[in-house]
Formats: structure tokens, sequence, C-alpha cells
């Protein structure tokens, strides 16, 4: 039978919807795959963002034979001992982190373990603040300032009157990007405001709790006319990291680089350590101290993690 090759742009258990010559195909995973010993390590075999092959049925359905090689995996790890690592999404050119100003307020912890699960996979990422037109200006120049040390792309964004969706235009042209963030800080609306063609259904925050309720009930990948190919998620509200250890996290954040080999004790996990340079580089201002403190935070959750693990 002839073989075809797409992508996957959603899954349903072990169903999924696979794009190939401008059309959608739905397909189920042969169980080959399924009991493959390889993809055991992951809550689903297949992702969105996947390369497969598979063949067309007589009844207009599809079967899929082989997942390509990933170049690389978006996931989160959780706590405890069987949880398997969900695959957020595969085979992407930038992650764009997004957060709102204000309802729901940013969350600089949530942003850092993003950051460096995208430093640690080796995706190149993108902070984009949305809600700009409710910002003031002693939270701008914040946010500024507490990334400044990282030279990560950063841009601000209002969906509401569209501030920096050019710009933000200009990262996603001809890539495959994944929007995560918490929900409710405008994926969907800039998505609708880049393209209004999409029509996508986006949710009112609701006013009780700010957090926003879940309408994008799945992950899902979404291309567009000018050469734009989205992922979005839904509101994604933990992120665990645990297959890090903690004398690596330092290297994935960036402002620590040029300092860490003036560190007297090598590994230096610029904690309790004397002698260390990026404490020093805090203290005299050029690490800016949330952004440290922020590390302090994300070391110790792994700390723990590990003590747990090895006692
Ligand atoms: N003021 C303002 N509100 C926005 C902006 N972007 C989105 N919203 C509102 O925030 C709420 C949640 O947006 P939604 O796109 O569903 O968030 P998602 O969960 O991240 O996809 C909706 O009520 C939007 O109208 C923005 O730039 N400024
Ligand atoms: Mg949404
Ligand atoms: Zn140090």
């Amino acid at each position: 039978m002839k073989k075809h090759t797409g992508i996957v742009t959603k899954v349903f258990g072990l169903f999924c919807t696979v794009k190939y010559d401008n059309s959608c195909i739905n397909c189920v995973l042969r169980g080959k795959i399924r009991q493959s010993k390889e993809l055991e390590i992951y809550s689903d075999p297949i992702a969105v963002g996947d390369r497969i092959i598979f063949t067309i049925n007589d009844d207009g359905t599809g079967a899929i034979d082989k997942i390509l090689k990933r170049k690389n995996i978006f996931s989160r790890k959780e706590k405890g001992r069987n949880k398997k690592e969900d695959i957020i999404a595969c085979n992407l050119d930038l992650v764009v982190i997004i957060q709102s100003f204000k309802s729901p307020k940013p969350n600089f912890r949530f942003i850092d373990r993003l950051i460096v699960r995208c430093e640690k996979e080796k995706i190149p990422l993108l902070i984009c603040i949305n809600k700009s037109d409710l910002a003031e200006k002693t939270i701008i120049k914040y946010i500024k300032n507490y990334y400044s040390g990282s030279n990560l792309n950063l841009i601000m964004t209002s969906a509401i009157n569209g501030r920096g969706i050019n710009d933000l235009k200009n990262y996603l042209c001809d890539k495959i990007s994944l929007f995560i963030g918490s929900s409710g800080v405008g994926k969907t609306t800039i998505l609708n405001f880049m393209c209004p063609e999409l029509g996508l259904r986006t949710s009112e925050v609701s006013k009780s709790t700010n957090k926003g309720r879940h309408t994008t009930a799945n992950v899902e990948m979404i291309s567009t006319e000018d050469n734009i190919t989205i992922i979005d998620t839904p509101g994604v509200r933990e992120f665990g990291l645990m297959d890090i250890e903690p004398h690596m996290l330092g290297y994935y954040f960036n402002e620590f680089n040029a300092f860490y080999n003036k560190c007297g004790f090598n590994p230096c996990t610029h904690d309790h350590e004397p002698d260390c340079e990026v404490k020093r580089q805090v203290d005299n201002g050029s690490i800016f101290k949330d952004r440290y403190i922020s590390y302090i935070n994300i070391l110790n959750s792994l700390k723990e993690y590990y003590e747990k693990k090895y006692k």
C-alpha cells in the first residue's frame, strides 16, 4: 500500500488528525506503535507536531505506521515515581511563552521554569507579555529589567489595540511555534487578531477566580495563510522540571554564563557556596536580584525532589 507523510495537528487518545497535501485525515495508531518500548515513558505515544508515515484505508481514514525521529520534544515531567512524561508538542522551531500584565498577573517563576525547559532542549524561545493596554509604566520597566541580563527575546503585545502584534508575527513567520502560558493571558485572542479568518473561541476571564476557564480542550496546530503555524495550548498551570539535576540549573540561566567560571567551587550552585562570583554579581547589581531569587526557588524545589528520590 502507498505510504504518505503527514504531520499530526491534534491528538485524541489513540486517534489523531493528520495534515498532508493541504487536507486533513483522521488516523489511528497501529498497535505496534502503541506497544513500542521506546514510547513507554510518555503518557501518550504520539503528540502534536509529530511527523508520521501513514497508509490510507478504503474508508478514507488513515493508519499510522511510523513516527519519524523527533527534532525536539517539549514536555513536562512531574513528581512521583509512576508519572510519565507528558509531551505537549514536538518538532518546534520556537516556543512563545505568553503571560499578561494583568488578569492574570505575570508569574515569573512559571516563565523561568519554561525558559529552563527550552534552554535544556535547545529550543529557541520568545517571551511575550500581552494585555499591554492594561500595563502601568513601572511593571513594564520591571519586566525589562528582570530579563535584561538574559539576552532573551522579549516583546509586549496587546490583542485589543494591536500593539506589538506585527513584531510577534515577524518572529512566527515560516516557523512552527508553540503558544504556551496560563489560561486567560490571551493566547487565542492574539491568534484571532493575527488571523481573523480562524474565528477561534476565546474565554472571558472568570472574575471570581481570575484564573480563566479552559475553552481550548486540547492542544491543536493551526496554520495560517501567511506561513505561520501555531500550536495553541489550553492553559498550562503546572510545569515540572524534575529531570534537571540541581547543579545543572545555573547553566540554563543565561545571565550566569559569564561568571560561573570565576566561582571558587566547580560545580557551584550559587547558593550556600563561599567565593561565588554569581552571588557577587547579584550583590553589585549586574544580575537582577529577583531573577536570582527565582533561580534559588527552582533550585530548592529540585534539591528537595532529588533528596527525596535518593533517600
Ligand atoms: N485588555 C486586554 N484583554 C485581552 C487581551 N488579550 C486577551 N484579552 C482578554 O482576555 C480574556 C482571555 O483571552 P483568551 O484569548 O481566551 O486567553 P487564553 O486562555 O490564553 O487563550 C478574554 O476576555 C480576552 O478578551 C489584551 O491584549 N488586552
Ligand atoms: Mg485559549
Ligand atoms: Zn557560584
